[in-house]
């Protein structure tokens, strides 16, 4: 993202200003510093791990106040690592990472969404291990010490909104004692609830130190990427079965003219039965689509937006090393 795009400023000015379209109501008021006393600057890396569908995606957006990571009631929605920075100026900065939901990989593309869960586990100060207390907890107990975590690592019970009778009663008492369980927290990332005792747990395994990142964003990631996934994610709300799963997303261009931003951006599909699909009747689908991520995208960067959508067939995309490159799995 160059540092002069629209797109650019329009992500960092929206960390001051959560009532900008799209954003999540959010705990940025309860975040800024409360008088001139503060303590030591702490600064450091939190990363969000678990199985597809816990809600990590819907915690990252819940902390940082803006609906950065796409979410699905779908299974293996996330598939890049999704850094984002929770500030509190003078006082601390997380950098929390949201990461691909865990899982054994069948080919190639989740064998790379696999390796940005790994790269997570290397450079984390703290380990979130998420949840969803209605899941089979023997289950994620295998899943979690197969991690081999060596950094220290919370138990964070999520959804417990909709949890089971002494489901959550359950999930403490089995989780309590267990090796990478330093602490338990349980919360909502969808209701937003217990979040901020959540935000003080996880500060007490921060290390004192200045901000990695400018204050001024909330990700280092690209306005293009963001694009990508809003444009990802009405796949998966449009269409069900395989197709979201055989579905990437490139943004070709992205041109900032007078009056909107111009974005082309392609759909790449398995095969062609797929492409009729996404096309729909006449046309239809594409446009349905087109018309729901362009609103999106408009209240994500600020401006009116010229969107337009192409569908690839790209035949065995997932398991080709270069298309995966090509479409930013590296
Ligand atoms: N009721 C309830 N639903 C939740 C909560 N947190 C997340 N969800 C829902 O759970 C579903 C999955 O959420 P995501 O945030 O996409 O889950 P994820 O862990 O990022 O999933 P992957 O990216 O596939 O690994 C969505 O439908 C969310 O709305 C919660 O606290 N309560
Ligand atoms: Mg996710």
């Amino acid at each position: 993202m160059q540092s002069k795009s629209r797109g650019r400023a329009a992500v960092a000015r929206r960390a001051h200003n959560p009532k900008v379209g799209g954003s999540i109501p959010s705990l940025a008021t309860k975040l800024r510093p409360s008088g001139p006393f503060f303590y030591c600057m702490k600064s450091g890396f939190v990363n969000i791990f678990g199985k597809p569908n816990a809600g990590k995606s819907t915690l990252l957006n819940a902390l940082i106040g803006e609906k950065l990571a796409i979410v699905s009631p779908k299974v293996q929605t996330t598939r890049h690592r999704i850094k984002a920075f929770l500030n509190k100026p003078g006082a601390y900065q997380l950098v929390l990472s949201d990461t691909p939901g865990i899982i054994q990989p069948k080919y190639l593309l989740q064998n790379k969404m696999m390796e940005a869960v790994s790269a997570a586990l290397e450079d984390a100060d703290l380990a979130v291990l998420l949840v969803d207390v209605n899941d089979n907890l023997e289950e994620l107990d295998q899943l979690f010490s197969g991690l081999k975590l060596r950094v220290p690592s919370i138990v964070v019970l999520n959804k417990i909104d909709i949890a089971a009778n002494g489901k959550i009663k359950e999930a403490i008492a089995f989780f309590t004692g267990k090796s990478y369980c330093k602490e338990l927290v349980k919360i909502s990332a969808l209701q937003q609830h217990h979040l901020l005792s959540l935000i003080d747990v996880m500060l007490k395994y921060i290390p004192e130190g200045q901000p990695f990142f400018s204050e001024e964003d909330l990700s280092d990631l690209p306005t293009r990427f963001f694009v990508s996934e809003l444009i990802r994610e009405k796949i998966y709300e449009l269409f069900g079965d395989e197709i979201p799963y055989q579905t990437a997303v490139v943004v070709n261009e992205y041109a900032e003219k007078a009056q909107l931003i111009k974005i082309q951006a392609d759909i790449i599909v398995n095969r062609e039965s797929q492409k009729a699909i996404v096309l729909g009747d006449k046309g239809s689908m594409i446009k349905q689509l087109g018309m729901m991520a362009r609103k999106d995208i408009e209240a994500f960067i600020g401006s009116k937006v010229f969107l337009e959508l192409f569908i690839k067939v790209r035949p065995k995309w997932r398991d080709n090393d270069m298309h995966l490159k090509e479409y930013g799995y590296r």
